[in-house]
């Protein structure tokens, strides 16, 4: 899909109890003082903004898990209805955006785009923009934050069953999760990745090779198989310099060119179908420097340009 001229629909999720810090349910309100609809109107897409959703009285009944899950009941909530949310949207022919509030919102919103691509006939890819690989299970998290789980939830790792219960869910294949901007693996992390040999560009490969080839490796495949690919844009991607607003940087992050290189060529390659916004806490920024560095990269993504772009086809010296 050319994300042209689609039209997007946003959906808040102020959720935090998936971090160990509290502030991340103050993202969405952030990102929307930034400017974040004004500039998507701004490239000419309509937008329907569905505003924050709030979660349910009643919470579902999580059966015990075997290790450590804070607030599972409640990321269940936000689970199934951020499944449902971007589902509907998505079916209706609209490119969700779905703001966070932690990452732990991910096991939802993607959930529900797998289950849109299954019944399509549509495969799909995941592009997880992060400091973190964010693959731990209850049996192996340090912490028991549910925000460092989501892509293992997401690939159908054992033990966090009870988040959906009997609920439609979706799956992501673990050959189809590119994991992008990688400094932060932990030790139990590591076992899991190499087993299921998932995809992980850390920075050293960054540094090495540059975004630009690493990126269009993964957009080609996505392209071949006529894919849609899913974007989850962890702030803490970028480096803690140019984004503090965030409860977990890591230092060595991606660069202000480098994130937008990033975007950039997603735009370009037309196969984004859905993204998510994770992980800004407005308590820890300074002068929403983060979020208005977060709605600059949005932009990007739905075709700022610079000037021109370079012309693929041809790669001989004069044309680049
Ligand atoms: N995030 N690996 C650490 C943990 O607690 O599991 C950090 C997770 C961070 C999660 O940044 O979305
Ligand atoms: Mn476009
Ligand atoms: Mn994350
Ligand atoms: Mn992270």
């Amino acid at each position: 899909e050319d994300t042209h001229k689609q039209k997007l629909t946003i959906i808040g999720a102020p959720i935090e109890e998936g971090a160990g810090r509290l502030g991340a349910l103050m993202g969405p309100a952030a990102l929307r003082t930034a400017g974040l609809v004004r500039t998507l109107e701004e490239f000419g897409h309509p937008v329907e903004d569905r505003g924050d959703l709030q979660l349910p009285p009643v919470l579902p009944v999580v059966p015990a898990v075997d290790g450590l899950a804070h607030h599972i009941e409640r990321i269940a909530a936000w689970s199934r209805m951020l499944s449902s949310e971007t589902y509907d949207a998505m079916t209706k022919g609209t490119f969700p955006i779905t703001l966070g509030g932690d990452h732990s919102l991910s096991m939802g919103s993607v959930s529900g785009v797998a289950r849109y691509c299954e019944e399509h006939g549509r495969e799909l890819f995941v592009l997880w923009l992060d400091a973190h690989s964010d693959f731990n299970t209850p049996a192996t998290s340090p912490s028991g934050n549910m925000h460092g789980m989501s892509a293992a939830l997401l690939c159908g790792e054992p033990g966090l069953e009870g988040v959906f219960g009997e609920e439609p869910r979706g799956f992501v294949k673990p050959e189809n999760l590119h994991l992008f901007g990688i400094r932060s693996i932990d030790a139990t992390e590591r076992v899991l990745l190499r087993e299921r040999g998932i995809d992980v560009v850390d920075m050293r490969r960054i540094d090495e090779f540059g975004v630009a080839k690493l990126m269009r490796r993964i957009i080609e495949r996505v392209q071949k198989a006529n894919g849609i690919l899913h974007v989850s844009f962890d702030v803490d991607f970028i480096d803690p310099s140019l984004a503090p607003g965030v409860g977990t940087t890591v230092p060595g992050g991606a660069t202000f060119r480098e994130a937008h290189l990033v975007m950039e060529l997603l735009h370009d390659s037309g196969v984004v179908g859905s993204l998510d916004v994770v992980e800004l806490n407005p308590f820890l920024d300074e002068r929403g420097r983060s979020a208005l560095l977060l709605v600059d990269l949005v932009a990007s993504l739905f075709g700022r340009q610079i000037f021109d772009k370079p012309n693929l086809a041809d790669q001989s010296a004069g044309a680049l």
